[in-house]
């Protein structure tokens, strides 16, 4: 009985809430609160739409598609890889007043450009413009239609109003957050060379089950029944939005209001929509046209200025190319910021099937808005790294939401999959968060900026805002550092181990560590309790050390923390757990062996007449050599982890051949920036099922490079044997990345989730301007 009751007691710890006050007051990004970030485009995973920080927003977003196309319907709404767009992406973005956004389509430009304007308790007023033109002029330019909406999540009500049948001319509504508020569609022009323009109308008005419906239902709707007859000799049929019956509903859902106004016009054109409050009274004239023009080129201004003031690119001497390179990858982080909500789906040891965690919001930027428009734990930190630099707010409001979603025993699940829209977007076996797992605490690289602009006697004001927060973020962040330190312990003292490797041996080349944030970088072949990782233990010396920064500053008891800082440091308890003296490399440890392949399964194939289907020949992982323990002899990022962590003391004779490893091609230097795992390891390149390709064996990934380049600039400034190398390095290592980033931004149009080590390509999700922006700061030397 009281095994069956402490087992229900842990299964409820799991899903409870740390009991600390919240570092986030309940209302804190409320219109009343935070009325400047109230709007904003928080839903990153659509190509344009914007929506409040607060659970039940009502969002509006845009759709589009082109007429007459060959190619049938090409419906464009939420941000997918399959609709194999040139390029997108903010050309700038500022966090919080505007944003521009480049789309280039098969044959046409969008540009999109959101304008907020404050006033009223409810978050002031919006406008948007739509700029479409031809990509290069032909006989005949392409016609778009766009479909922009608004559909209320189980809050509020939407109210069309339409002029000569078919045009809806603006949209009226209220809710909660929102109070009253006007949705105005204004006609399109085609500039002033031609201010009517030819255009035709349509709308829906409907209601959703959820607004992960709303394609779907748009979709649904489109009927070939109108005519496009910009002259009495041209009629053309095109398809646009009609009428929608929802299917019998079976569940409790509750239905919210959905309204689309569709404007099907030829470019060149350009299209506003204004968004006024019903609480803005003393609004001086209307946020469009000229008074629209004029806001907008002010605050581009006062973008560029803030860009160089921050990064001092050009100072440095880029080109403005190259500074509008790095204009575009902090935009599209900043762009890339998504405010959800909702409830994690995860799994203890305690329960025998997943339980919902509480329901919280969480405001975060998302590593790449097409294939993880959602939070993921260690990114964040990343991504934190390099908006901290531009608004220290920001980051602390980012920062803060993530602590607040930690459990009673310190747990963050590492994926956040908060509501209908990302789970839409979630393959159902990746759903569920572990509460065992855990991933690298890089935001204690964050609070190690935080500390250190509190550091610069010029900073009084930051001073003022940073105290107080990490003072409410404190009590986290001991739990925090007492869940790693207990639940990722390794076997002997001071040591750690990831927890939650994949467990068939059997299936895989080298069983997966997706905790520790580099997937299949390999590990040993034969997951155990014996086994110790080098890269966590890194990650504890740089939480130890920040965490007793912090207790001195705010005046706790910091002992217990620097004890472990001054014992996990120590570079001789270091070599001892991690140093293998064959290999002359930091190494994990663990029941191991190298004589590891994947082969053909061997199955039995039944006679012809018996055969109604050949059996899959599956690939399955065959051991020639029987594992022992020992040094896992992988060479890579893991490997570079007391050198990335700047855990070596810059006499350290480590530090030689770590250095000699980076530059050299037959191991880890590529022209491109570092490769993760070396070219002469066995595992180099290798899939690891039949299915799963080389992820983190041999690809340049950017937040590595970014430490590498970050480190060898530490090395280089520290008196050493090794200070020179160090300082050369830094320097080649350093161009390389930058160079070949923006090479591929240039002719690829986007900024992707790694690169080749062979030919610099860019590989696997894009655009991912999550840890992949961290370019603006190598450029900007801001480690
Ligand atoms: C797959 C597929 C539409 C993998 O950037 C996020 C993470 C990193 O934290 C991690 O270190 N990425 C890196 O190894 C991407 C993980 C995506 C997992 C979900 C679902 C969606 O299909």
């Amino acid at each position: 009985f009281y095994a069956l009751y402490m087992r229900s007691a842990m299964a409820r710890r799991a899903v409870t809430r740390h009991p600390s006050p919240r570092v986030l007051d309940a209302n804190s990004t409320t219109a009343a609160v935070s009325p400047e970030r109230f709007w904003g485009s928080y839903r990153p995973h659509v190509y344009f739409g914007m929506k409040t920080r607060s659970p039940r927003s009502v969002v509006t977003g845009l759709m589009w598609m082109r007429q007459f196309s060959p190619k049938g319907v090409e419906l464009r709404h939420t941000c997918e890889q399959g609709d194999k767009l040139h390029s997108y992406g903010w050309l700038m973005h500022d966090g919080i007043n505007f944003g521009m956004q480049q789309i280039k389509d098969s044959d046409f430009t969008l540009t999109t450009t959101f304008v907020k304007r404050l006033g009223g308790e409810h978050g002031g007023d919006w406008t948007w413009r739509i700029i479409g033109k031809e990509r290069s002029s032909g006989p005949n330019a392409p016609v778009i239609s766009l479909m922009f909406y608004v559909a209320a999540d189980t809050q509020g009500s939407l109210q069309a109003h339409i002029e000569n049948k078919t045009r809806l001319s603006h949209v009226t509504g209220t809710s909660e957050e929102l109070g009253e508020f006007k949705i105005t569609f204004s006609k399109p022009t085609g500039g002033a060379a031609s201010p009517n323009k030819y255009a035709s109308y349509n709308y829906l008005q409907t209601q959703s089950p959820g607004l992960n419906q709303l394609t779907d239902i748009v979709k649904n709707s489109l009927s070939y029944r109108f005519v496009f007859s910009p002259s009495t000799d041209q009629r053309r049929p095109y398809i646009a939005v009609d009428t929608y019956t929802p299917p019998p509903q079976n569940d409790n859902r509750i239905q919210s209001d959905f309204v689309v106004h569709q404007v099907t016009v030829q470019v060149p054109f350009q299209i506003e929509v204004l968004f006024e409050s019903g609480s803005f009274h003393d609004r001086p004239n209307q946020l469009k046209g000229s008074v629209l023009t004029e806001e907008l080129t002010r605050l581009k201004l006062s973008y560029n200025e803030k860009f160089e003031e921050t990064f001092s690119l050009q100072a440095k001497g880029f080109t403005p190319d190259q500074v509008r390179f790095g204009k575009a990858a902090l935009s599209n982080m900043l762009g890339g910021m998504g405010y959800f909500f909702g409830q994690s789906v995860v799994q203890s040891n305690y329960h025998d099937y997943p339980i919902f965690y509480p329901e919280g919001a969480l405001f975060t930027a998302v590593p790449s808005r097409s294939f993880f428009p959602r939070g993921f734990l260690w990114d964040e930190g990343f991504h934190q790294l390099l908006i901290s630099k531009w608004d220290p707010q920001l980051t602390r409001e980012a920062v803060a939401h993530w602590l607040d979603l930690m459990n009673v025993e310190g747990w963050i699940p590492r994926e956040q999959i908060l509501g209908d829209e990302a789970l839409s977007k979630v393959p159902s076996e990746f759903v569920v968060q572990h509460t065992e797992n855990a991933n690298p605490p890089t935001f204690f690289l964050v609070l190690e900026k935080i500390l250190e602009q509190l550091d610069k006697p010029t900073n009084a004001p930051q001073l003022q805002d940073a105290l107080p927060f990490l003072r409410r973020l404190y009590p986290r962040l001991q739990t925090w550092f007492d869940w790693y330190n207990t639940t990722q312990a390794g076997p002997l003292p001071n040591s750690y181990r990831w927890r939650g490797r994949d467990k068939d041996t059997n299936r895989f080349l080298n069983p997966k560590t997706l905790t520790s944030g580099l997937d299949d970088y390999p590990r040993a072949s034969h997951p155990s309790e014996d086994e110790r990782h080098v890269d966590l233990h890194c990650w504890m010396v740089l939480v130890s050390r920040i965490l007793t920064s912090i207790a001195r500053l705010l005046g706790e008891p910091h002992q217990e923390y620097e004890h472990t800082y001054q014992t996990l440091s120590n570079n001789s308890l270091l070599s001892e757990l991690h140093w293998s003296e064959q290999l002359h490399a930091f190494c994990d440890y663990g029941n191991h062996t190298q004589a590891v392949s994947l082969q053909q399964e061997k199955v039995f194939v039944p006679p012809r007449p018996m055969r109604q289907q050949l059996p899959v020949k599956r690939l399955v992982r065959s051991v020639r050599k029987a594992p022992k323990l020992q040094y896992v002899n992988a060479l890579g990022y893991v490997s570079l982890f007391p050198f990335l962590l700047q855990v070596l003391t810059p006499d350290s004779q480590k530090l030689e051949y770590i250095l000699k490893d980076i530059r050299d091609p037959a191991r880890l230097w590529t022209p491109y920036g570092l490769r993760s795992l070396s070219r002469s390891d066995p595992m180099y390149m290798k899939r690891n099922t039949e299915h799963d390709a080389p992820y983190w064996r041999g690809a340049i990934w950017i937040n590595i490079n970014y430490l590498a380049v970050r480190a060898l600039h530490h090395y280089s400034r520290k008196q050493g044997p090794y200070q020179e190398k160090a300082a050369d390095l830094y320097q080649e290592l350093r161009t390389n990345v930058i160079n070949n980033i923006y090479k591929q931004y240039q002719e690829t149009g986007y900024i992707w989730e790694q690169y080749s080590d062979s030919t610099g390509r860019g590989k696997g999700s894009h655009p991912f301007t999550g840890w992949s922006a961290l370019i603006v700061l190598i450029m900007a030397e801001e480690y």
